[in-house]
């Protein structure tokens, strides 16, 4: 049966963006899962499954219905023990968890205030106002204030993926030798803002940047489905 994934998009509906609803994507992709993306805007969230949840990604599986995208990996993962795995056993989850929280506290915050004033313009009027607002009762300040630190942070931010870079020295995969949940998971932090964003976060020649363009061609290039924006 199809897997239904409730994909958060702007006024394109064939533009998700969402950094956790791309984490979600690239696991069902990685278990070889038939599923549809459905378009959903910001507004339409809370009518998702009869008000599952208040974020998205959700997916249905059959009777099953699952929010939050690591919720999601591991529902994956225990449901198709026998596709590919996301992490590669106990050992694997817990680093996840650990990659999955730096991805949150040191990308995540300099790449969304990067990327703000373009997700926002890519809003439909309505979701546009409820955007405004949201964000900017969740930040204490003006979209505008926020985002205001882009070019000035840039430096800061290429060198706190020095982590990353390194370890990329080592290995092809943050997962070793071949993709796991904890790549999809650097992978949504960046895919959000190159589907929404024409600001360059990574310089070329970088190795995350390389990293990045062999994630885009996994799964029959299914990162590249959509074009980075213009
Ligand atoms: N921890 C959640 C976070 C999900 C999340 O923050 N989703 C955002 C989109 S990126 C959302 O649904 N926002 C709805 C809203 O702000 O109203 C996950 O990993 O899935």
């Amino acid at each position: 049966m199809t897997i239904l994934l409730y994909d958060l998009v702007g006024s394109d509906a064939g533009r998700p963006y969402s950094p956790h609803c791309w984490k979600a994507t690239m696991a069902l992709a990685h278990k070889g899962l038939d599923f549809k993306s459905v378009p959903t805007r910001f507004l339409d969230v809370p009518e998702v499954e009869n008000g599952a949840s208040k974020l998205v990604p959700v997916i249905r599986d059959g009777d099953a219905v699952v929010s939050d995208s690591f919720a999601i990996a591991l529902y994956l993962e225990k449901t198709y023990p026998d596709r590919p795995t996301l992490f590669g056993g106990p050992g694997g989850e817990a680093m996840a968890r650990f990659v999955e929280r730096w991805s949150q506290a040191t990308l995540h915050p300099y790449l969304g205030a990067a990327a703000l004033m373009d997700i926002y313009e890519r809003q439909s009027d309505d979701n546009k106002t409820y955007f405004r607002n949201s964000r900017e009762a969740r930040f204490g300040k003006s979209l505008e204030e926020v985002a205001s630190n882009r070019d000035a942070g840039l430096a800061a931010f290429r060198a706190s993926l020095e982590p990353l870079r390194s370890t990329l020295t080592y290995q092809k995969w943050i997962g070793g030798e071949g993709p796991l949940f904890c790549d999809y998971i650097v992978f949504g932090a960046l895919q959000w803002v190159r589907v929404m964003s024409p600001f360059q976060v990574i310089a070329d020649g970088d190795l995350v940047q390389e990293w990045f363009g062999r994630c885009l061609d996994l799964h029959g290039s299914l990162g590249r489905r959509v074009p980075a924006a213009a």
